[in-house]
């Protein structure tokens, strides 16, 4: 089955449901101001979006959040108050206090480094930033648009297989906000397009432990 490159997002985040720790919310665009002296992590997103990468992730480093879920099709994401969280109008956002952060990787990033375990070592950072770059850009686009999915799609998971092969994780031995990054967009493809991949067995059983995490299963596993 083919997909057209907008229907990216409709696509990336095939199991969408809401997290546990998370605390859902329909949001009220007037209202913004309010909720977020509330809680001093919220997460803006959408149903089918790739918030649900960044929810992931939260849940990973089990920290409680505001989940306010934009309805995208009547154009909340567009209205004046979410606006001034991110002027591109897309999601995910992330409001942590004073700070608002946008882009799904840059989140991941921030995230990482305030609440996660980032070493300060530039080399390990610099790799982390490598594998989020890539999974937002090359791996997305390469899986899920229509007019490079044949071409690049072993182009990258042949690599990907032989590093799995070596490690039981995409930077060697831990789990690390790489790992969550790459296997979102694994994961959504694999689902989407219904795919076997018998020819990267090592790419499949990654997958088969990172979906069955306790984190992903209460967010992106959701149904
Ligand atoms: N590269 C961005 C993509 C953001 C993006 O395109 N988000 C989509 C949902 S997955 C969106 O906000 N769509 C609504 C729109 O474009 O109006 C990221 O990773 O955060």
């Amino acid at each position: 089955m083919r997909i057209k490159a907008w229907e990216l997002c409709l696509t990336v985040a095939i199991s969408i449901l809401m997290p546990t720790i998370a605390q859902t919310q329909e949001i009220d665009p007037q209202n913004i101001e309010t909720t977020n002296s509330q809680l001093s992590l919220i997460l803006y997103g959408g149903k089918r979006s790739r918030s649900q990468v960044v929810a992931w992730y939260l849940e990973e480093l089990g920290i409680a959040y505001q989940d306010e879920k934009l309805d995208l099709r009547a154009g909340e994401n567009k209205h004046p108050e979410y606006l001034a969280i991110n002027p591109m109008g897309k999601v995910p956002a992330l409001v942590d206090g004073d700070f608002n952060i946008w882009e799904s990787g840059a989140i991941l990033w921030y995230l990482a480094n305030k609440y996660g375990e980032m070493p300060s070592d530039l080399i390990v950072q610099s790799e982390t930033m490598q594998w989020i770059l890539f999974a937002n850009s090359t791996l997305a686009n390469g899986l899920f648009i229509e007019d490079r999915q044949e071409q690049e799609m072993p182009r990258l998971l042949t690599p990907l297989n032989e590093i799995l092969q070596d490690n039981p994780y995409i930077m060697g031995e831990e789990f690390t906000v790489a790992d969550v990054a790459i296997s979102f967009y694994l994961y959504a493809a694999k689902t989407r397009f219904n795919l076997e991949w018998q020819e990267y067995p090592f790419v499949v059983d990654y997958l088969e432990r990172l979906t069955q995490r306790e984190a992903f299963i209460n967010t992106v596993g959701q149904r």
